[in-house]
């Protein structure tokens, strides 16, 4: 069968900051061609539609398989899908992803009826499932197959992570990927699930809060495949268990691999293992981004962050030490005032790491979409990309954007000032000359996109598609089928530890 898989255009973030390969997409494209389609794929962030239609016309897709891994890019994913069915009724739609999984049942009632199955969880094994049944009557016994003639069996997950490497060969105009100065730049997955919990985030309720490993070799086989200079690596919290990355380590040193690599990873992780860290910064590591959500105790408490300010602040001891540039993350409220901003920005200024400021944000699939006692302001996906405000702000709206861009443009020029603009010019300049323009454009798009009326302005577009709102409010933890995707299995030794880090603790 001839299928096409596209990913969606980019959201604001990654028109400034980065731009990175769709690997989700990938995984399944590399499963679906080793079970002996004729697969395709195009990246929106990079295409424009013209060129999906253009490809349309020109490989004749019998399946076309949207990645929806963004709730904002929900409405352009139905669009397409019904555009995609007018001009072929024959071509069979389907769409999977992070948050897709979520609200499966409404993107079919938006569509209605040009997206044919919504695949909720891992796509490797259930989307070649799902493959050899179109044209029967058993789409809708697919594991984790939702269709408008009814809901498949629990969706199951990769027995193995080494078994597909992503197909990064599909991928066109990878030049354009890149992650700040690290241009170009690919991604690789070592690990997939997070063992915490935090009450803002899906990562843990996608994957039943399960966490798996690549082996070593495989991960070094996949990095070794990697042309570009610079590897993002996606796992959400790198190196929890710091033999895995040791071992991951010493397979990439015995092939001679030599990259520059970012991460994410948690304070607490940072400080329990630095050795691994400065291991990996002999490696080549440069970049890490910690999410610090907080700068004081309360609100890491409230995202349940199982973290503290002093374990915060030894990790960016830990990290200048080692000689990591980070990169941290705070949640910004809605109801902040213009005070609670001007102490963010001084906190800020006061450190030499790149702060970046995102908004609290109820999603489905976490735990605050059910108790959030506020009332959303808008059910427009669109706004749910942690950059708008979609509970009640204390500041009227628009003083509230600008609040957050003055903020945000505070923090982007410390980095991007006078100061530092010698050091940009000549690394910008050095990309240049290999012909990488993605970090210099980068520098020049700011006040474009982040821009405190055409944030405030969006609020008031004609909402196509309007999300369905929480079903319930609740003070204590929704149950199970509320919140997980890949239901949790009981681990080995009783419960999944309160504390990852403890003994036992960590996933399976
Ligand atoms: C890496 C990552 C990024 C990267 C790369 C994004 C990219 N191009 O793919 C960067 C840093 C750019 C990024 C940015 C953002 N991210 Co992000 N990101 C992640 C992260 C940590 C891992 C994703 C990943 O690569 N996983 C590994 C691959 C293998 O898994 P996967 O992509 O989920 O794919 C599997 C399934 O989803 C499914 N699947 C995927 N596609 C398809 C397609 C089909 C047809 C099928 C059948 C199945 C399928 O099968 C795959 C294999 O099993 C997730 C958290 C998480 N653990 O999922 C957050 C996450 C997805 N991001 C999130 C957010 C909020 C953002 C931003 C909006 C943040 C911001 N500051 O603005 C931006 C917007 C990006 C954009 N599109 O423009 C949220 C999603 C929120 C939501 N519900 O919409 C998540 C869940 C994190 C969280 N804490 O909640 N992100
Ligand atoms: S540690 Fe990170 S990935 Fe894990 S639940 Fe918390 S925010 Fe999500």
């Amino acid at each position: 069968m001839r299928v096409l898989f596209v990913h969606p255009s980019p959201l604001m973030y990654s028109e400034i900051y980065l731009r990175l390969e769709p690997l989700g997409m990938e995984r399944v494209a590399a499963a679906v061609r080793a079970a002996g389609h004729d697969v395709r794929m195009i990246d929106l962030q990079i295409f424009k539609h013209p060129d999906l239609f253009a490809e349309l016309k020109g490989f004749k897709p019998q399946a076309v398989g949207f990645s929806l891994n963004y709730l904002a890019n929900a409405p352009e994913v139905i669009d397409l899908a019904k555009e995609l069915k007018r001009l072929d009724p024959q071509c069979f739609v389907f769409s999977g992803g992070h948050s897709g999984s979520f609200v499966a049942d409404e993107l079919l009632e938006h569509a209605e009826g040009a997206i044919d199955c919504v695949l909720r969880g891992e796509g490797e094994t259930a989307a070649v499932m799902l493959l050899q049944a179109v044209g029967t009557d058993s789409i809708a016994k697919v594991p984790g197959a939702v269709t408008t003639r009814g809901v498949g069996p629990a969706p199951i997950m990769l027995d193995d992570l080494d078994k597909f490497f992503p197909a990064r060969d599909l991928g066109r105009r990878r030049n354009k990927y890149f992650i700040g100065v690290l241009d170009p730049a690919a991604s690789i997955e070592f690990t997939r699930g997070c063992p915490w919990d935090c009450s803002f985030c899906s990562a843990w309720t996608f994957y039943g809060r399960s966490y798996r490993k690549s082996t070593a070799e495989a991960a070094a086989e996949d990095m070794a495949s990697i042309k570009e200079s610079g590897v993002f690596i996606v796992d959400d919290v790198a190196f929890i268990h710091p033999e895995h990355g040791f071992a991951i380590g010493k397979e990439i040193e015995k092939r001679r691999i030599k990259k520059r690599y970012y991460l994410e990873t948690r304070s607490d992780v940072l400080c329990r293992n630095p050795e691994v860290f400065r291991y990996w910064r002999k490696l080549g590591l440069e970049y890490m981004f910690l999410g610090l959500e907080a700068i004081d105790e309360e609100g890491l408490k409230l995202h349940r962050k199982r973290s503290s300010m002093g374990v915060n602040n030894k990790a960016l001891e830990v990290a200048r030490d080692i000689g990591l540039t980070v990169a941290i993350n705070l949640i910004a409220d809605p109801s902040w005032d213009a005070r609670r901003f001007e102490i963010i920005r001084e906190w800020a200024m006061s450190i030499p790491e790149i702060v970046h400021l995102t908004v609290a944000t109820p999603y489905p699939g976490t735990e605050l979409w059910f108790t959030e006692s506020r009332k959303l302001t808008t059910l427009d996906y669109r706004l749910f990309d942690i950059q708008h405000a979609v509970l009640p702000t204390t500041l009227p709206l628009d003083e509230f954007y600008r609040q957050l861009v003055k903020t945000q443009d505070v923090l982007n020029k410390k980095h991007l000032g006078f100061a530092a603009l010698k050091e940009v010019a000549t690394i910008a300049g050095k990309l240049a000359l290999k012909g990488q323009t993605n970090f210099l454009k980068m520098l020049w798009k700011f006040n474009r996109v982040y821009n405190p009326e055409r944030q405030y302005n969006e609020h008031f577009k004609e909402v196509k598609y309007a999300m369905r709102p929480p079903k319930m409010h609740t003070d204590k933890r929704p149950a199970a089928e509320d919140l997980y995707i890949h239901m949790p299995k009981p681990a080995k030794h009783g419960a999944v530890s309160a504390d990852p880090l403890a003994p036992g603790g960590g996933g399976r």
